[in-house]
């Protein structure tokens, strides 16, 4: 009998750290801006037909309208109230689809702004997604309601009200993010709305959360918060199933907060990441590729099953929270989708695809001052639906890096070498480097500057394979090169560092 407790314990808790996406599917997408209407479109006619796991959604509850002159992205991180009415779309058509995403597969992560509402010069009025009245100045939003003694004003120390010193750990938690108003999550009261809000979601059917800044509120909050989540909805899920959780906590090291302070609770972002495989693929600071042999851990990351990882974010692609020029992003797009292929094919944590909307970048001093720019939306102020073109790609500035066909047979190659071991490594001590996944897939970049031609042990099965990143497997043709398993595993890999994409993979799947 306390066998089976501490097994239905350990269940429960490490549930968090499952992404509860469906059998074989091993990576969501941040859509991120999309509509709700959109969002169910693709998880119908392409995320669920090419494997994807899930989609993290813009922040779904009613924020403030910042009109001036155009509205920027970050108002939906400034929250009015917990209404699921957004620039993305109202209540009715969130739950279309949640109910139309879960029916193919594709799950629903709701990225969670609970650490605040909005900026304390927000003003006064009802310049609000679902026109609730507030009035930051006063602290009152009455849609929810919090008033003045729901925030932290009391509690910080700081002079300003403001984060001063990221070092001090009580600044970073009980004073205000970029002036947004700090609640007090050591109430019952505030969390208790905040529970409430999220298990709404929970019962409509979303399968996890990401939790917003979660550096800037305690770990013992979060943990009494996520304590009172609700199961997951049985019409999608398995019984007891609880909510996947990923943390955004941005630690390069250095400051006052360790990802390690959040691992009870569920995932962390490791930021060290992308940072890290930028600076590797820009071959900046002497990095070489050859040094990714004992990438992950071996790197200074958090533990595998801890981690969720990804190559650029919403925020860092603009140079928000954590952004360095060593970010990959869509703008240098043949680096961008070597980095992805890495990610994608490396068994080293859970793995997040951003597809990102396009602004005119436009640098003052190092600092882009487009970085606020929206999605494509119309003169008055809606967001525009996303067009799909003939050859699959998106219109307007949807720039759909997931649709992208490099990034898409990525995210099949994933699926299809899940839970083998990471195998047959090779480098040439410099930036031509290979590695397997047991006998399901394998994979082969040349960032040199000159030519790359090597037999490698694959570890596959002999036969004919077509590399998913030249082309693909179209019934018993491949559109891309063919690479030849021999009987003992080897094959011959010739790329050329003047190809498109300087790197090759094949799997079992892509067998012809
Ligand atoms: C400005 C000044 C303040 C000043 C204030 C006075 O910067 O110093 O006190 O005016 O009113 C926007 C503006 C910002 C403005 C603020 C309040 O950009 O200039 O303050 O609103 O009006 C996003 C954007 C922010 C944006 C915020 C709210 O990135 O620019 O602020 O939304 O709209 C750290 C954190 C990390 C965070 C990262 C960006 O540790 O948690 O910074 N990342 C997450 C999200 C991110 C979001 C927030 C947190 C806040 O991923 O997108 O910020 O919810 O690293
Ligand atoms: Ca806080």
């Amino acid at each position: 009998m306390k066998l089976l407790l501490l097994l239905v314990a350990v269940g429960l808790c490490s549930a968090q750290y499952n992404p509860n996406t469906r059998s074989g599917r091993t990576s969501i997408v941040h859509l991120f801006e999309w509509r709700w209407d959109d969002i169910a479109a693709e998880c119908e006619r392409y995320l669920g037909p090419n494997g994807f796991g899930g989609v993290q959604i813009s922040p779904p509850n009613e924020h403030i309208t910042v009109t001036s002159p155009w509205r920027p992205w970050w108002e939906r991180y400034q929250p009015i109230s917990y209404k699921l009415c957004s620039r993305s779309g109202n209540d009715q058509q969130f739950r279309d689809m949640v109910t139309r995403c879960n029916n193919v597969g594709v799950y629903i992560y709701v990225d969670a702004v609970i650490n605040h509402m909005c900026g304390a010069g927000g003003g006064e009025g009802t310049h609000s997604s679902c026109g609730s009245y507030f009035n930051a100045g006063a602290r009152n939003f009455p849609a929810v309601p919090f008033s003045s003694w729901d925030f932290n004003d009391g509690k910080c120390r700081t002079g300003s009200g403001e984060i001063e010193n990221y070092g001090d750990a009580y600044q970073v938690r009980d004073c205000r993010l970029v002036s947004l108003l700090d609640l007090a999550l050591e109430k019952d009261y505030v969390r208790d709305k905040i529970a409430d809000f999220l298990n709404t979601l929970i019962d409509i059917g979303v399968a996890g959360f990401r939790f917003d800044a979660a550096k800037h509120m305690w770990p013992g909050d979060l943990k009494v918060i996520t304590d009172k989540l609700r199961n997951l909805n049985t019409q999608w899920f398995p019984n007891g199933a609880r909510p996947f959780i990923f943390q955004e906590v941005i630690d390069l090291g250095g400051e006052g907060i360790s990802t390690s302070e959040y691992f009870g609770i569920g995932r962390v972002t490791e930021f060290k990441y992308g940072a890290k495989l930028g600076t590797v693929i820009r071959k900046w600071n002497g990095e070489k590729m050859a040094y990714l042999r004992n990438w992950g851990e071996g790197w200074g990351f958090m533990p595998s099953d801890r981690a969720l990882v990804f190559v650029d974010n919403h925020d860092n692609q603009r140079g928000h929270g954590a952004g360095g020029a060593s970010i990959l992003t869509f703008y240098d797009s043949r680096l961008y989708k070597m980095g992805l292929g890495f990610m994608l094919a490396h068994p080293y944590g859970f793995t997040r695809v951003m597809s990102s909307f396009s602004w005119d970048r436009y640098w003052v001093d190092g600092k882009d001052v487009n970085d606020w720019i929206g999605p494509p939306s119309y003169s008055d102020g809606s967001t525009k639906p996303v067009p799909i073109k003939p050859d699959t790609t998106c219109g307007d500035r949807w720039v759909c890096e997931h649709r992208w066909r490099q990034i898409r047979n990525m995210v099949i190659f994933r699926n299809v070498v899940d839970g083998q071991p990471f195998s047959n490594w090779w480098d040439n001590g410099s930036n031509q480097v290979a590695f397997g996944r047991g006998n399901r897939g394998f994979i082969v970049f040349n960032n040199n500057d000159w030519h790359l031609d090597a037999t490698l042990y694959t570890g596959l099965p002999s036969g004919s394979y077509c590399d998913v990143i030249s082309g693909q497997k179209e019934g018993d043709c491949c559109s891309g090169r063919q690479i030849y398993v021999d009987g003992n595993g080897n094959a011959r890999f010739q790329i050329s560092n003047n190809d498109e994409d300087p790197f090759a993979a094949i799997h079992v799947d892509a067998k012809l």
